[in-house]
């Protein structure tokens, strides 16, 4: 990892502007690790933007980034057309927590500027931003949080404690409240945050939900069949949800006493049907995946499946865990 911080200072150094981009839709994780990155780079008295999301902000992120704002804690989001209208110099994108074009926030930003560096901790496709000054994609890494919170580590610098505590939450959210991806490592950088003035009782409230979502995810939960001995699958309604959603229900399922795996079918847009898939280690859940289109780990998996409805890509994803259990 210092190779990349020796990469990442030579480089913000060297650049006139410095671009930030996460994944569209983005969660704690990502953008949590974008508003400190700025603040950093701010530090080193740099221009520097972040990529505007442009669908509409899970309610934990919006609840942080008001929280920031309403504590003075500001950062400076631009939409694509004004980074590409912009006539920058010399700038420099940092993409985080993902290396897929498909995924990142704006595939015009992407084409747009030259000079990349990739950060990511999701296990690499063929399909991944290429040309790229440096590339890291550690899947070992709990959440990109961990590895920016390796370089404060590293840089000595501090920033707001407030920022600290989003962190903390994307690192939460990330590993399943640490039951997930989480290595000494990370609790040694959740203590980090922790030292420098990540409040618990400031995360608890970012991570609460409303009643009547925990409500509907236990009804969906409430309809969950064991497809095989410890295996569970959820449907959910035909509306359209986040992939968070469904990730978090996913999650739900693992919970349940003897469960090695789980898996939970959503409708992410008119055309595409998500499937979200969990495992403790024993059942292979990216080769599952795989089966279906998508891929991932073997404890964390996804896919998503155009022009089937949910109860097809149900039936289907039956079939491939009966043949392969
Ligand atoms: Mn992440």
């Amino acid at each position: 990892m210092r190779e990349l911080f020796e990469i990442l200072n030579e480089n913000i150094k060297k650049h006139d502007e410095i671009i930030i981009m996460t994944h569209a839709r983005p969660d704690l994780d990502g953008m949590g690790s974008a508003l400190a990155l700025f603040k950093i780079i701010k530090l080193m008295d740099k221009k520097c933007f972040i990529v505007s999301p442009k669908k509409k902000l899970y309610r934990s992120l919006d609840k942080a980034i008001k929280l920031l704002n309403d504590n003075d804690i500001v950062f400076n989001f631009k939409s694509e057309e004004e980074i590409i209208n912009g006539k920058y110099k010399k700038p420099l994108l940092i993409i985080l927590d993902t290396q897929k074009p498909e995924l990142v926030e704006s595939d015009k930003v992407l084409d747009f500027i030259n000079d990349k560096i990739v950060i990511d901790h999701h296990i690499g496709s063929l399909d991944t931003v290429n040309d790229t000054i440096y590339k890291y994609s550690d899947a070992n890494k709990s959440s990109i949080v961990e590895v920016i919170s390796e370089y404060l580590n590293y840089l000595e610098v501090n920033i707001e404690p407030l920022i600290m505590t989003v962190l903390l939450a994307g690192m939460v959210v990330d590993t399943s409240s640490f039951n997930i991806k989480t290595t000494a490592r990370t609790f040694e950088m959740a203590a980090y945050l922790a030292r420098n003035g990540a409040d618990f009782v400031i995360l608890q409230d970012i991570l609460k939900e409303p009643r009547e979502e925990m409500v509907e995810r236990y009804q969906f939960i409430s309809n969950s069949e064991e497809i095989v001995s410890d295996i569970l699958m959820c449907r959910m309604d035909d509306n359209i949800h986040g992939n968070v959603d469904i990730a978090l229900l996913a999650k739900e399922l693992l919970k349940f006493e003897d469960i090695k795996a789980s898996f939970a079918i959503g409708r992410l847009s008119h055309r595409i049907v998500g499937v979200s898939a969990r495992s403790m280690g024993d059942v292979n859940v990216g080769e599952i995946m795989e089966k279906l289109g998508g891929g991932g780990h073997l404890t964390d998996a996804a896919a998503q499946i155009k022009d089937k409805s949910i109860d097809e890509v149900a039936e289907e994803l039956k079939k491939i865990i009966k043949r392969v259990i």
